[in-house]
């Protein structure tokens, strides 16, 4: 997911060419408008964290752009094209790294990676068969009480 910044800062079209030279393929991509009911499904593993009031704020500044990519080793591989939470250590440590280009600390890096089979099958069918159907918004409401 390239986050509301990476749009923002006109990143899309590099790092669609990053990603294609880094042998991903590119599956399916959809620009969204996430609101904070979205976000909290999204990141419903941050949700009792104390800096989650400000990635809500961040993650419905503007849309976000999201693509399923497919490579061998694909997860691994694209949190390493990433680089590190922290966009400030990445340009560090990984000056390489998508969010090394791109991101600016540990809240506005500007993209989003899945960190394992589990989380991508999730986010995947969140935002491709959930969000893109128009789910209905009190089933939404029903799946973020659960
Ligand atoms: O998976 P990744 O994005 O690298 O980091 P997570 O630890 O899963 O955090 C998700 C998301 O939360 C991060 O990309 C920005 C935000 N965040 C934050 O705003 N402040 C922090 N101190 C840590 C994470
Ligand atoms: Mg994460």
């Amino acid at each position: 997911m390239i986050k509301p910044d990476g749009l923002f800062g006109n990143y899309t079209d590099e790092i669609k060419k990053v990603i294609l030279e880094s042998g991903f393929s590119i599956l399916e991509e959809m620009m969204v408008q996430l609101d904070e009911n979205y976000v909290t499904i999204f990141y419903a593993e941050h949700s009792k964290k104390s800096f989650f009031p400000r990635l809500v704020k961040y993650m419905t500044s503007g849309p976000v752009f999201v693509m399923v990519l497919e490579k061998v080793n694909a997860i691994a591989d694209w949190r390493a094209l990433i680089g590190p939470t922290d966009a400030r250590k990445a340009k560090v440590t990984h000056p390489n790294s998508i969010r090394a280009l791109c991101g600016l600390d540990s809240e506005k890096n500007c993209v989003h990676g899945s960190d394992s089979p589990q989380s991508a099958a999730r986010e995947i069918s969140f935002f491709f068969e959930e969000i893109s159907s128009g789910l209905e918004r009190d089933r939404l409401d029903a799946r973020r009480c659960r």
